[in-house]
């Protein structure tokens, strides 16, 4: 309960920053910028969302006593990437979906090209927002988190996977090449959320690494729920609203090993996950919260 919670709270104030990031009016010093591209970007943005990614950074900046509000602006531009990467995914080319989050995606609701800009202009917002000096942090820190962020979300981290999973529709992957392709395409972002904390805080290298390994178990639990889920959406049950991964015959560890063998793999995952939080102690309570959610979750 303490999660959720937090969970809501933090989204609320996200959402927030969020709302005035992409506020129609210019940034100060900017040309103004385009009306409907700016709806666009809100669509996208201003949707709903569990804002887990969000939480992350906040709570293990937290861990650290981290400055607030810079890690909440890493939080927001973290978010802004995660929302370009649903608004590409749902594209004609890619997913072709019509609703995401219970809403028309962006091209439905505007049109494809200004879908592409949004996805694009929010994806260059998200380094505007970390770079920008009103992000209270010193240079070289707000430097470490563009650069962090920019590994996890381009060809080495989610564009990458994003390209492998399209790949896997022609040639299916291995085991290995399966869990490769989930940790760059859902992984990289979630491990750079817990990773990010550490770097708001100049943590030292220890803890970043403990926090980046801390979040490559949730995103591998994260992507093991979300296949549980389609697997159970597809058989009709409780679950996502559409199970078309698993009625693609796509392949995944569940179609792989089964919903058993997942099942026992994401108890293994929330027990590491744990494990690598023990140093903090009380101080962690939510962070450890938020693994068992991940791995547990039904949307
Ligand atoms: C198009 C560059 C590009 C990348 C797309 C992450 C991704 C890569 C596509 C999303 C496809 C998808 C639905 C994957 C399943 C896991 C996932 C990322 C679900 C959505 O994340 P949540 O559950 O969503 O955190 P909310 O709506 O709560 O933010």
């Amino acid at each position: 309960m303490a999660f959720e919670m937090a969970l809501i709270r933090r989204a609320a104030a996200v959402e927030v920053l969020l709302r005035r990031l992409l506020d129609d009016r210019a940034l100060s010093g900017e040309i103004a910028r385009p009306d409907r591209l700016m709806a666009a970007m809100r669509h996208g943005v201003l949707n709903g969302g569990k804002r887990l990614r969000p939480f992350l950074v906040m709570e293990s900046a937290a861990l650290f006593s981290a400055d607030g509000e810079a890690a909440l602006r890493v939080a927001a531009a973290l978010e802004c990437v995660h929302c370009y990467s649903l608004i590409h995914d749902d594209l004609p080319a890619m997913d072709d979906d019509d609703l995401r989050r219970g809403q028309p995606t962006v091209h439905k609701a505007f049109d494809e090209a200004t879908a592409i800009l949004a996805g694009d202009a929010l994806l260059t917002l998200a380094f505007d927002i970390i770079a920008d000096e009103a992000t209270m942090l010193p240079a070289e820190r707000r430097a470490a988190l563009v650069l962090a962020l920019a590994r996890a979300a381009g060809a080495g981290g989610m564009v990458g996977g994003q390209k492998l999973d399209l790949e896997a529709e022609q040639a299916p992957p291995d085991e290995a090449g399966i869990i490769r392709l989930q940790a760059m395409k859902t992984g990289a972002l979630i491990r750079f959320a817990c990773e990010a904390g550490a770097l708001v805080a100049g943590a030292p290298a220890e803890d970043r690494e403990r926090l980046a390994e801390f979040g490559s178990a949730i995103g591998l639990a994260f992507q093991l729920a979300d296949d549980l889920l389609d697997l159970t959406a597809d058989a009709g049950q409780m679950g996502k609203a559409t199970g078309k991964d698993a009625a693609a015959g796509k392949a995944t560890l569940v179609a792989l090993h089964g919903a058993n063998w997942a099942r026992s793999q994401l108890h293994g995952l929330v027990d590491q996950a744990h494990e690598l939080l023990a140093p903090y102690g009380e101080q962690a309570a939510l962070l450890k919260e938020a693994a068992t959610f991940v791995a547990t979750r039904n949307n």
